[in-house]
């Protein structure tokens, strides 16, 4: 679907649920809170799923928009989630009955009956604008809200994905009212106290490969306990090893509970493409930023890691 058609397709339908993904960041939430918040403005019946994960960075925005699993929708509607596997616990009754997924994932899965999907798009957030302003007025909430998905997705215009499209999207955001410095301030220039001391404990045991051009850091169980951190202190964190002068990639492997390690691959996609290395790893993303979720001990999956990333070199 175009962004045209999708317009046309949310004005003529009602009693909207609309789904945000597992570990949701600021593009899903975003989306979710803009998305609910246009079709409420035509009088429509709208809510956003409760997500559990949504971290305190976000609650604010999504207040006011949630609803719990007893709600019966007419219409359901995922945006940012590119695959089943990111439907959260609550979702998954709605696996196969999403009647239209918004995204901007070239890994996108086409679960949903209609499917609007533009992969050239840093942020799904800019999608959401295309299609909401052909029916509502862009108010400073929604603006905000909209900035928080495109300015987190393209890490304050600082990531490979900001393109001029994506700056021409938050120009057109912010005129709508709302004071972008605030948001700036509190997504990009403040860090927790528990955030630095885990990155100084990330830095302590990195590993260094290709003359430094690959980094591997391992957020173990025992680093989060120790620092007493949360997911909040622990947001976005697979950013960080990308910082570091010289490193084009940048791995970091999160021990997670039940035997699992989450890895999140950052890459130069001139050098390296994340979403071929993570999809041998059964994850997808962006050729830029990609992840996957494997079984096994930090020293198992740091192995295959390595392995994925030289086959896809020599491949
Ligand atoms: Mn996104």
């Amino acid at each position: 679907m175009t962004p045209q058609q999708a317009a046309a397709f949310l004005t003529a339908h009602d009693n909207y649920l609309i789904l945000t993904h597992v570990r949701p960041d600021g593009d899903t939430i975003g989306c979710g809170a803009g998305l609910c918040r246009a079709l409420r403005q035509i009088g429509k019946t709208a809510y956003i799923l409760e997500n559990p994960e949504v971290t305190e960075l976000f609650t604010n925005y999504v207040e006011g928009l949630t609803v719990g699993p007893d709600f019966v929708p007419g219409t359901v509607v995922s945006v940012d989630i590119a695959a089943r596997s990111l439907f959260p616990e609550a979702a998954k009754p709605y696996l196969d009955r999403v009647d239209l997924a918004i995204d901007h994932h070239p890994s996108q899965e086409f679960f949903a009956k209609e499917t609007c999907l533009d992969s050239k798009r840093a942020a799904c957030g800019q999608l959401i604008l295309d299609i909401v302003k052909q029916f509502a007025k862009i108010t400073p909430e929604i603006g905000e809200a909209l900035y928080v998905a495109v300015s987190t997705d393209c890490g304050c215009f600082q990531y490979s994905n900001a393109d001029a499209d994506a700056h021409r999207a938050a120009a057109e955001l912010m005129e709508s009212g709302f004071d972008p410095y605030p948001v700036n301030r509190k997504f990009f220039r403040t860090k927790t106290f528990k955030r630095l001391k885990l990155e100084g404990l990330l830095t302590a045991g990195m590993e260094l490969r290709d003359q430094g051009a690959t980094a591997l850091v391992f957020l173990t169980r025992k680093m989060i306990e120790e620092v007493g951190a949360s997911e909040r202190d622990m947001d976005d964190i697979s950013a960080f090893v990308g910082q570091i002068e010289g490193v084009k990639n940048g791995v970091t492997l999160k021990e997670s509970v039940g035997g699992h390690v989450k890895i999140s691959l950052r890459t130069d996609p001139g050098d390296l493409n994340a979403s071929s290395v993570c999809a041998l790893l059964g994850g997808g993303g962006h050729a830029a930023a990609a992840g996957a979720m494997l079984e096994g001990t930090m020293e198992q999956v740091r192995q295959r890691v390595i392995d994925a990333i030289e086959q896809v070199r020599n491949g």
